[in-house]
C-alpha cells in the first residue's frame, strides 16, 4: 500500500515529467497530409520525402502520414478541412486555395509569367516569401512552393490552332471563379469539375476537354481521351504545400523551424522529378498519337483574358502585387537585387 506522501510524491514526479515533456515538444505525433495526385506524381514524392526529414530531424517525434490519390477528398474540401484543422497540410493547387486566400489567384493569373524561370525567381524571392506569410488570416500556414509548369488546352474534338476552335467547347476547369472566367473569356464553356472526375467527364463526352500541364494529362490517363492539345501555355498556376494553423501552433517554435525547412527542401527536390516527368509525359502522349499544336499565336489569347487583371486591380493587396510583379519584368536588375537581399537576411 501507498502512503500520501508516497502518492504525493508520484504525482509530482508525473506532473514533473509531463511538464518537461511539454516544454521539450517531445510528444510524438502524425501529421495527415492530403494530396489528390497519385503515388508516384512528384508533389507526392515530395511530400515522402519532407516526412523523411522531418522524423529525422525531430528525433523520430514527428511523422507526416501522405494520403495520396484524392484518399482525404478533393481540393476543395481537403481545403475546407485543413482550414478547420482536421487535415494538418495540403499541397494544393494556387488556383484552388485562391478561393480561400485571394492573393493566391495572383499566381494563377492568365499569362503572369514570361517563362518558367521567371516564375521561379520571382516565387524563389522576397514576392513568394511575401505571399507564402499572408496565408494566416486564413487559417493556414504557407510552407512552400512547387513547380506545375504551364497549363494548356486539350479536347478530343479537334486541333485548336486559335480562339475561333474553341468556340461551343465544353472546357472543364478547376472549382475556381477565376478559372470559369478565363475559360469563358476564350469562348469556350467552362464547366467546373473535381479533378478526380475529368476522366469520366471525357469519357462520357460530358466534357470535350480540359486544360492542365503534362505530367497531369498524362498520368490521369486523360490524353487517350483528349487527343489534341493546343500548347496556350495561358497559366503556369504553381502548387502550395500549407499547414493548418491549428496544427502549426502545436509545434514548438524549433520544431516548426523544421517543418518550414523540410518543405523548402522538399521543394527543390521536386523541382529535378518535376522537370523529367514533364518531357517523360510529353513523349508518352506524342507515342501515343496525340496532337500537339505548336503554333498558336497567343496574343488573341492574351487580349481576351485582359478582363481578369481589371477586376482583380480593385482589390488593393492584389494590385499592389501586380505592380511589383511588372516592375520585375521591366528590370531584372531589380530582381537580382532583390533577392540578395533577401537571402542575406535570411542567411543572418
Ligand atoms: C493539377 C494539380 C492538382 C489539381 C489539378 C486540377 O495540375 O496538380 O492539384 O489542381 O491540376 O486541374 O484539378
Amino acid at each position: 500500500m501507498y502512503c500520501r506522501a508516497d502518492l504525493s510524491r508520484i504525482v509530482t514526479f508525473v506532473v514533473a515529467l509531463f511538464l518537461t515533456a511539454c516544454s521539450a515538444g517531445a510528444f510524438a505525433r502524425e501529421f495527415r497530409a492530403a494530396d489528390t495526385q497519385n503515388e508516384e506524381y512528384p508533389t507526392v514524392q515530395a511530400l515522402l520525402y519532407m516526412g523523411s526529414l522531418v522524423a529525422e530531424r525531430s528525433g523520430g517525434r514527428h511523422q507526416i502520414k501522405v494520403f495520396h490519390s484524392r484518399q482525404l477528398g478533393e481540393e476543395k474540401e481537403t481545403l475546407e478541412q485543413t482550414r478547420a484543422g482536421a487535415i494538418d497540410l495540403n499541397r494544393t493547387n494556387v488556383a484552388l486555395i485562391g478561393t480561400m486566400v485571394p492573393a493566391m489567384n495572383v499566381l494563377a493569373m492568365p499569362f503572369l509569367f514570361r517563362s518558367i524561370e521567371h516564375m521561379q525567381k520571382v516565387l524563389d524571392g522576397p514576392i513568394g516569401n511575401e505571399i507564402l506569410g499572408s496565408f494566416e488570416p486564413y487559417g493556414f500556414v504557407g510552407l512552400a512552393f512547387y513547380d506545375s509548369g504551364a497549363r494548356s488546352i486539350y479536347n478530343s474534338v479537334r486541333p485548336v490552332t486559335s480562339m475561333a476552335d474553341l468556340r461551343g467547347l465544353r472546357v472543364r476547369v478547376q472549382q475556381s471563379e477565376q478559372m470559369v472566367e478565363m475559360i469563358r473569356s476564350l469562348g469556350a464553356d467552362p464547366v467546373e469539375l473535381p479533378y478526380g472526375q475529368v476522366l469520366t467527364g471525357l469519357t462520357t463526352k460530358l466534357i470535350d476537354g480540359a486544360e492542365n500541364n503534362w505530367p497531369s494529362f498524362v498520368t490521369t490517363d486523360h490524353y487517350k481521351f483528349a487527343g489534341y492539345y493546343t500548347l496556350t501555355e495561358h497559366t503556369m498556376s504553381p502548387e502550395v504545400l500549407v499547414m493548418s494553423q491549428k496544427a502549426w501552433s502545436s509545434l514548438s517554435g524549433e520544431d516548426q523551424k523544421i517543418f518550414r525547412e523540410a518543405a523548402q527542401r522538399s521543394s527543390r527536390f521536386m523541382r529535378e522529378k518535376w522537370r523529367d516527368l514533364e518531357l517523360r509525359s510529353r513523349k508518352q502522349a506524342e507515342d501515343a498519337g496525340v496532337k500537339i499544336v505548336t503554333d498558336v499565336d497567343r496574343k488573341p489569347f492574351e487580349a481576351a483574358m485582359a478582363g481578369i487583371y481589371s477586376n482583380a486591380q480593385s482589390d488593393p493587396a492584389i494590385a499592389k502585387l501586380l505592380q511589383r510583379r511588372q516592375s520585375n519584368l521591366a528590370n531584372p536588375l531589380e530582381v537580382r537585387r532583390r533577392k540578395a537581399r533577401f537571402e542575406r537576411h535570411v542567411s543572418k
